[in-house]
């Protein structure tokens, strides 16, 4: 079969078949497939290709595909951002992107893209310039716009292709929550036009969709309606008033810069596309984007910690308190086999009900449900210690008490099984030393709540060698976490960096100023929660325990003393600083105050100090990690990049 002449690429494979059908391949360097400046440029001679043979009748159709397992398109090359952050630089690029989609879009052949795994960002936006798509309906399936969680917004079309393809409304929901949906989703919203089952039916339902010439339908009138007129600027408060709940425009201006987009031309998905650029740059090289770039591979990098090829199925969990249940249940939720162990079913039973609770919420679907429930199996007589490949002890946080749970457990492990601990703050080593194997023992520090924060803190002890704790980090990312590996010293990172915070706002507290001002004024810098409100939250008698374990003895007689005796504990008990009502803090008014987020960084000055002190006595490896971690375990402003980011940049 003869092939027309086609341009040299290195991103990309072309062949044409005996039908006349293109096939193109996109296949970039690296694990997944990116769109860089290269790829594109590519692309664009390629397309000028596809534009000749295309008017010679010697090409009956396009089929773009992913060369690649991993999936379809992963995005625009995030890598290149720092470098295309620039004025001079990226309207031309953008617009050159914009006709190059325009002219695929415009071709006179079908053109039709076969998505498999994720489809991202700018993968998504070249998907939307084909004229039909078609998705593998499994469970890899994930197609979305994430380019809010890296401060943008879609810059090559999709802000204005997705309107015309789902309508306004959904699409900025889309654009706005950077939620990656499931294919079914995906389908049920118009952003692919067909399902296939197996990535295998891909190609042969490709085929035909150019075959027949089958090219997708716009929005619906009803939903195009939701953008014309005054409703456009009722919708744009809506979004405004959504967006504010979950983010400040003075730290994440991206969504409000889209809405603004759309206030002026959501009717218009070309006007929407031709209004990108201006609204897009100034972003691209705004603070906040290039921190949470460096935020992006910095929680990458994370992925790298794990040994490769370590397989986990079986994990035992020791205590079925509020953590040692919550993680039971997690890891069901993320395929384990699970075995939950306490004294009696009576302690166990109520683990097991929060964890039906969390499987109903995240799957779903009734039998996937159903076989979570089935993988979180009560084990109060401790049977599944000897199959476990993971042991984790959450007890209660008392010495001997643990060191007799690993004393009496440790003949049983099978080879290569992983002991791991969960405390928050006693020293690995006076848990080990009565070990056999002291090796062994390595600390897997979750955050309340389990299912939200992602951070694991991987506690290494002098014992540890760098096998035990590959494998620690393996297993974190086996259920979907990240890890941060921590040398065993008190507090370890998280809570050794937020308690000259949270005390140091509970000292102002003692000395009469408001905790609504300095929750307020914590939340102005970036912080997603004051530290009162923060303390109520974790329990003020675990935060009178974890400050004594490190060093920052409760005062005698004060306010926050007195709480604890009183049993008046925070948000668990419906009082602290403050009365909590249905899980909320009963906050009074906000005093007035000049400078909210100066007197913030005041707030938050102490921590980012300490994160220092973490980093020069090498509990954290590096700057980079510690920023990372804190940003992971406390939810501090990603969009400053990390504690010793916002210092280094004058921030605090
Ligand atoms: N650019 C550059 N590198 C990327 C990348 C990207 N878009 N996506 C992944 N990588 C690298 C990653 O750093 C890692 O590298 C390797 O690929 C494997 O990734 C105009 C401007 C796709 C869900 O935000 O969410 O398009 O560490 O280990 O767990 O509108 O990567 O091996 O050296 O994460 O299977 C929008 C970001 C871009 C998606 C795969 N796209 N990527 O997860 O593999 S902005 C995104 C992800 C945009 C346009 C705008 C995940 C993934 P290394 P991995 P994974």
């Amino acid at each position: 079969m003869i092939q027309p002449q086609m341009p040299e690429t290195k991103n990309w494979r072309f062949h044409r078949d005996v039908e006349q059908l293109g096939w193109l391949t996109i296949d970039t360097p690296g694990p997944v497939n990116t769109l860089s400046r290269e790829a594109i440029a590519e692309l664009e001679l390629l397309v000028e290709r596809f534009e000749q043979l295309a008017r010679s009748n010697e090409l009956a159709g396009i089929i773009l595909l992913s060369g690649k397992d991993s999936g379809f398109i992963a995005g625009a090359d995030i890598s290149e951002f720092d470098a295309m952050s620039d004025f001079s630089v990226l309207p031309d690029a953008l617009r050159r992107t914009h006709a190059l989609l325009a002219r695929i879009e415009q071709l006179t052949i079908p053109v039709v893209a076969g998505i498999h795994g994720f489809c991202l960002g700018g993968g998504l936006e070249l998907a939307l310039a084909c004229h039909y798509r078609v998705a593998v309906n499994d469970d890899k399936t994930r197609i979305g716009f994430p380019e809010v969680g890296l401060g943008i917004f879609p810059g090559f079309g999709g802000t204005g292709r997705s309107i015309r393809q789902v309508g306004p409304v959904d699409a900025m929901q889309i654009m706005l929550t950077g939620k990656m949906l499931r294919a079914g989703a995906a389908r049920g919203l118009n952003l692919v036009d067909k399902l296939v089952r197996h990535r295998d039916m891909l190609r042969w339902e490709a085929r035909k969709a150019v075959l027949q010439k089958r090219r997708s339908s716009e929005a619906p009138f009803h939903k195009r309606a939701m953008a014309m007129g005054p409703l456009r600027g009722y919708v744009a408060n809506k979004m405004r008033e959504q967006a504010r709940k979950k983010a400040r425009q003075e730290h994440y201006p991206a969504p409000f810069a889209l809405i603004d987009l759309f206030e002026r031309h959501g009717d218009d998905w070309q006007a929407m596309i031709a209004g990108e650029v201006d609204a897009f740059v100034p972003l691209m090289g705004s603070s906040a984007a290039t921190n949470l770039r460096r935020v992006f591979f910095a929680s990458e990098g994370l992925k790298k910690q794990g040994t490769k090829g370590v397989r986990f199925a079986r994990v035992h969990v020791i205590g079925a308190g509020v953590m040692g249940g919550d993680i039971a249940a997690w890891c069901a939720l993320r395929g384990m086999s699970v075995t939950l162990q306490d004294l009696d079913m009576e302690r166990i039973k109520p683990a097991l009900d929060r964890a039906k609770k969390l499987f109903r919420k995240r799957l779903k679907k009734k039998h996937e449900v159903d076989a979570a429930v089935m993988r979180l199996e009560a084990d109060a007589t401790g049977k599944g210690v000897g199959r476990a490949d993971v042991i984790i002890e959450a007890v209660v946080e008392k010495l001997e008490v643990k060191q007799a749970i690993f004393g009496g457990l440790e003949d049983q492990l099978k080879p290569g099984a992983i002991l791991a601990t969960n405390t928050s703050s006693i020293e690995l080593e006076r848990i080990a030393e009565k070990l056999k194997q002291p090796e062994r023992l390595i600390g897997l520090h979750f955050f309340n709540p389990v299912a939200q924060l992602p951070l694991v803190e991987v506690i290494r002890s002098s014992f540890n060698t760098d096998a035990e704790i590959g494998k620690g980090a393996a297993f974190a990312l086996a259920i979907g976490k990240s890890p941060v590996v921590v040398k065993s010293a008190p507090g370890f990172l998280v809570n050794r960096v937020l308690m000259p915070y949270m005390l140091g706002a509970v000292e102002r507290v003692e000395r009469g100023e408001s905790p609504e001002l300095l929750d307020a004024a914590a939340v102005a810098f970036g912080m997603p929660m004051g530290p009162i409100e923060l303390m109520d939250t974790v329990g003020l008698d675990v935060g009178k325990s974890v400050a004594t374990e490190l060093g920052h003895a409760v005062p005698e007689g004060s306010r926050f003393d007195r709480l604890v005796k009183d049993g008046k504990l925070g948000r668990k008990t419906g009082e602290g600083f403050y009365k909590w009502v249905d899980g909320k803090a009963q906050k009074g008014e906000t005093p007035a105050h000049a400078d909210l987020a100066g007197l913030g960084r005041e707030l938050v000055k102490p921590l980012v100090d300490m994160t220092e002190v973490v980093v020069a006595e090498g509990v954290v490896a590096n700057e980079q990690l510690a920023d990372i971690g804190v940003i992971m375990g406390t939810g501090f402003a990603p969009f400053l990049g990390g504690p010793l980011k916002a210092r280094q940049d004058g921030r605090v």
